[in-house]
């Protein structure tokens, strides 16, 4: 099987970091060569710009800007990480990629679904994720165990329910136009349950390889 690449998305506070943990025990049971990485960022250029777009003191900038530099930091990444990880026989499991920026920039932003996909196209050429396991739950139950970690809140943080709604919708249609690549996990449920799922969801994509 050649190297894969599997994205994990969701809304705010939904539980990624929590069960990237519990993928990562997944891979290693069935010795896959991996590595783990997360958007915006994965690069120490992109870590730098990741500063720049979360930090809640840059309130004037513009969406367009936001949306460059999410690509910005892709571009390196791309370039840097994740093309030679997967030349090299790695699979590349990455915390949040592009759709996070149709979710966000497009659905939350209200970026214009044609732009991003030029700029998808400008930087990733025929480059999609094989696996895209999005992590779904009610807006309120992301941001209430989001709220319960007690960390300042980011500059995406600080957005309203309104706006996580838009994005949980915009991940949701996503979902159901790309049945194929994507697998939605209940993350509304207690952590075992959310286990159980991606363990299942695994199984079924990895079949026999071990
Ligand atoms: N962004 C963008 O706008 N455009 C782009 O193209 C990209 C990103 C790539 C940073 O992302 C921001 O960048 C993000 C979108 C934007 N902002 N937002 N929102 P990030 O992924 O680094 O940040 P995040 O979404 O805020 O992730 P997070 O805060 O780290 O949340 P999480 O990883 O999904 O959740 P968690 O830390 O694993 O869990 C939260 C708490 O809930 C924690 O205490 C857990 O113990 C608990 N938890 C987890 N699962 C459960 C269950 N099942 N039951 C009960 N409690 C649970």
């Amino acid at each position: 099987m050649a190297a894969k690449f599997i994205t994990v998305e969701g809304i705010e506070g939904v539980g990624k970091s929590t069960n990237l943990t519990w993928l990562q025990q997944i891979l290693d049971r069935r010795g896959i060569p991996y590595i783990m990485t997360r958007e915006p960022g994965g690069t120490a250029l992109g870590e730098i710009l990741r500063g720049v777009l979360l930090d809640h003191r840059n309130t004037e900038m513009a969406s367009d800007t936001e949306l460059l530099l999410m690509f910005a930091a892709r571009a390196q990444h791309l370039a840097q990480v994740i093309k030679p990880a997967l030349e090299a026989g790695t699979w590349v499991v990455c915390d949040r990629f592009t759709d996070a920026t149709y979710a966000y920039q497009g659905g939350g932003r209200g970026i214009a679904r044609s732009r991003i996909a030029s700029l998808e196209q400008w930087v990733q050429a025929d480059l999609r994720p094989d696996l895209t396991l999005l992590l779904d739950a009610p807006v309120e139950i992301g941001l209430s165990r989001a709220a319960g970690r007690n960390q300042g809140a980011d500059r995406f943080e600080r957005e309203k329910a309104a706006f996580f709604d838009k994005v949980r919708t915009s991940y949701l249609q996503m979902a159901a136009a790309e049945a194929q690549r994507y697998r939605v996990i209940d993350a509304s449920q207690p952590l075992d349950t959310v286990q159980a799922q991606l363990t299942a969801t695994m199984d079924a994509f990895l079949g026999d390889r071990s």
